[in-house]
């Protein structure tokens, strides 16, 4: 067996990619200094990777800001709004990253399963696709220089059409194929031996056409007469009819992945002859930061050895989406340290996998079990063991609305905002002066207060109806609650690539989870303990917790998710005794979890629903349950966010022009709803108008008398400023279409 990882997170050890991309960007180094920086980055990973003993090494997986423009740069698709910027190179592509004044950026989505976000291609009739190799081959150039041969890297033809967005861009496959045939073509000038093609989207369900599709690409990249040797890849699932079409073609191999996809080993045996193809394994999680069970991942790769005459061993996905290294994580308990793998390790579990596969196990070290251990909380175990379907039910909405109105007695049209507030340069500072020491726990706690309290009168002043405490004391909507639940660990350096610059360090869940302690109820407490006007509480739901953190596999998600909601669920009626009427339990992940085929999405929904209403159900009727959702289309999900049951459902709606509302009415949703009228993702102050506008569209839609007012999204990475300006817009337009 050979050897081969995917692709390799592209940030450095220390996101040392982060800061230079961030420093060029404020004008501080130029780009002759970003350059320097990530070919030193791109020298290590390399280096690393030859010196662990990989067979074969990836290249072209580095990337400024997302490997899907990468590939939308090097197939010539630049929309025409930013070609004509007359930018540089780099400037055009950072201006569709990122936008500028004149341009909005590319859209930005999650890529498949993971917390990756990617920009979206926009491809129509009329873009002119071009070979533009220049990446691909001065990377390839670069580590040959340092005596490396490596496999250049590209998202696929197919994939990269099926994530596109425009007019029917899947219609433009067979030219954006000669672009990659010349692509292929200059590859082979310059010695590329192997090209590595992603084609992800197709452990996703596809039309037949999608599928024949992918066949017509890879018979005519095949063809080719002066090309490398081609290895399409595949992951995040199974493959299904689309490994026939691929066996179809002549490309020399698949990858599938067998973590994720565990029904591909099946698909294998079923699929006739392999012809001389290599068989690439993802033997070893991409996805997730547990070691591997080497024992039952070389069962697995003798069955893919008895099925194929040439195997290799890899990663099931690219490293992408797990942290660099665990050897610098100094903090973690043995026991649990001794069952992590992270890139670096998990590159040479990959190595040795291939070595077991070649000369036998007995040249292998007995390998712990790996996975997470058995680390159980019999108290949470006995609690969700009784739990009734009761648990998870309120009384009918209607009752309850009575009831809350009667609490709470808010005008029609109520406004309020998502949750946080701007978190500013010096709140950052705070937080850093605590963790390095220089503040203690009651001067940090001070300080926070101070900014509660600020963000209090503020709302006052500005006359919103439903105010928040702001969560300045909150890094992240998940970390915060990880480090103050048992069952999750915190690493100091895990970091991993969200999108562009942007980069989170999800929580590690290791065992049953539980609750300490209140979690949240001072901050709210004392927010509310500042005004007559209600404060609503916040917390985080299951889902999300889940989605954004690196969850234990030795049970159903479904279970784990449980336990996390019971320990929202004390939360929330712990918020109800300390005085607070309002909790909202945000759910954005919902969506993005989602199971990418159709037939594994209703019981995905069915336990991420049960979740949201074990932690939600715990409390009085008067108590209003809100919730939030943002980063994605909700089409999809539509009936599972009626089943939520949540008073109150904000939900991002400003771009899709209120699209969503059309949604909820079709399916007969009857609850509050704020859909956001003001898009915060970019700093531009909507006018009084404008909301207006918005609002008035709304109204159309809903009854007023079900309507909300809010923005978007949570205020954190706004500034003051335009939060100020925005919300006093959003407050007098509330009042205007109120009176009218
Ligand atoms: N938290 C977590 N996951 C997420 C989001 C989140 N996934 C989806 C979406 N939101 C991604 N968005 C972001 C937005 C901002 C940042 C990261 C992901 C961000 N990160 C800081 C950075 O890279 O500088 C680091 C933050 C920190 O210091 O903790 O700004 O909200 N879990
Ligand atoms: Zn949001």
């Amino acid at each position: 067996g050979q050897s081969t990882v995917l692709g390799y997170p592209r940030i450095g050890t220390n996101r040392e990619l982060k800061k230079a991309v961030e420093a060029y960007w404020a004008g501080t180094i130029d780009a002759d200094d970003l350059e320097k920086t990530a070919a030193g980055l791109r020298a290590e990973v390399w280096q690393q990777l030859r010196n662990a003993r990989l067979d074969s090494i990836p290249s072209n997986t580095f990337s400024y800001y997302d490997h899907v423009l990468d590939t939308a740069v090097a197939v010539g698709a630049i929309p025409a709004r930013f070609a004509r910027l007359g930018l540089s190179g780099l400037d055009t592509y950072f201006a569709m990253a990122r936008g500028v004044d004149a341009e909005p950026a590319l859209e930005l989505t999650k890529w498949f399963a993971t917390n990756y976000h990617y920009l979206v291609p926009e491809i129509d009739a009329d873009t002119v696709f071009k070979a533009n190799p220049t990446k691909a081959l001065s990377e390839y150039a670069e580590a040959r220089a340092l005596g490396i041969e490596t496999r250049p890297v590209l998202v696929g033809p197919a994939t990269f059409l099926l994530l596109a967005k425009g007019a029917d861009p899947f219609a433009r496959l067979d030219d954006l194929v000669d672009a990659y045939a010349r692509i292929l073509n200059a590859l082979a000038d310059a010695g590329v031996g192997w090209v590595q093609l992603d084609e992800p989207a197709y452990v996703a369900d596809r039309t037949p056409a999608e599928v024949e599709g992918l066949r017509r690409a890879y018979t005519r990249l095949g063809e080719l007469a002066n090309r490398p040797r081609i290895f399409v890849a595949t992951y995040f699932g199974e493959i299904r009819g689309a490994l026939s079409a691929l066996l179809d073609t002549p490309v020399e191999a698949i990858g599938l992945d067998l973590v994720a996809g565990p029904g591909n080993l099946r698909k294998l045996a079923a699929s006739g002859p392999l012809a001389g193809r290599i068989i690439v394994a993802g033997l070893v999680d991409g996805h997730n930061i547990w070691r591997t069970d080497l024992r039952a991942a070389i069962t697995n790769g003798a069955t893919v050895t008895a099925l194929a005459d040439h195997v290799a061993v890899s990663t099931s996905c690219s490293l992408l989406h797990v942290p660099v290294d665990l050897s610098v994580e100094t903090r973690l308990a043995p026991e649990l340290f001794e069952r992590l793998a992270f890139a670096r390790q998990k590159v040479d579990e990959v190595v040795l996998l291939g070595k077991a596969l070649r000369d036998g196990t007995a040249h292998v070290p007995v390998p712990l079990p790996g996975g997470p251990h058995v680390w159980r909380n019999g108290d949470v175990r006995t609690r969700l063991a009784a739990l009734s379907p009761a648990a998870r039910r309120r009384a009918p909405f209607v009752e309850r609305a009575a009831l809350q109105q009667a609490h709470l007695n808010l005008p029609e049209l109520p406004t309020t905002t998502i949750g946080s507030f701007p978190q500013t340069a010096e709140l950052r500072k705070a937080r850093a002066e605590l963790r390095a020491g220089r503040l203690d726990a009651d001067g940090y706690t001070a300080r926070m207060r101070a900014e509660v309290e600020h963000v209090i009168r503020l709302q006052e002043q500005l006359g919103l109806d439903v105010l928040v405490h702001g969560e300045p004391e909150r890094n992240d909507m998940v970390q915060y609650f990880g480090e103050q639940l048992d069952g999750f660990a915190a690493t100091d350096h895990g970091w991993v690539q969200s999108y562009g610059s942007r980069c989170v360090r999800p929580p590690i869940i290791y065992g049953d989870v539980a609750r300490k302690a209140p979690m949240t109820v001072e901050w709210s407490g004392y927010a509310q303990s500042l005004t007559a006007k209600p404060v609503k509480g916040m917390l985080t739901g299951p889902v999300t917790i889940l989605a954004w953190s690196f969850v234990r596999t030795d049970q159903p998600l479904s279970d784990t998710a449980d336990q996390v909601a019971l320990a929202l669920r004390d939360e929330t009626v712990d918020l109800e005794a300390a005085g607070i009427r309002v909790i909202q339990v945000d759910e954005p992940a919902l969506r993005e979890t989602l199971p990418l085929r159709h037939a594994d999405q209703e019981s995905y929904l069915q336990w991420a629903v049960g979740a949201f209403r074990l932690a939600t159900s715990g409390v009085a009727d008067e108590t209003q349950i809100h919730t939030h959702l943002c980063y994605s289309e909700f089409g999809d999900v539509i009936t599972a966010i009626d089943e939520l049951d949540a008073d109150v459902t904000s939900i991002e709606a400003s771009r899709s022009k209120m699209e969503v509302l059309g949604d909820l009415a079709a399916i007969g949703y009857s609850r509050g709803v704020g859909p956001g009228v003001w898009d915060i993702h970019s700093p531009r102050v909507p006018s009084h108008d404008e909301v207006v506008t918005a609002l008035r569209n709304a109204v159309a839609a809903v009854p007023a008398r079900r309507l909300w007012v809010n923005p978007d999204c949570g205020l954190k990475t706004r500034g003051y400023p335009e939060t100020e300006a925005s919300l006093r817009h959003l407050v007098a337009a509330a009042a205007e279409v109120r009176g009218s």
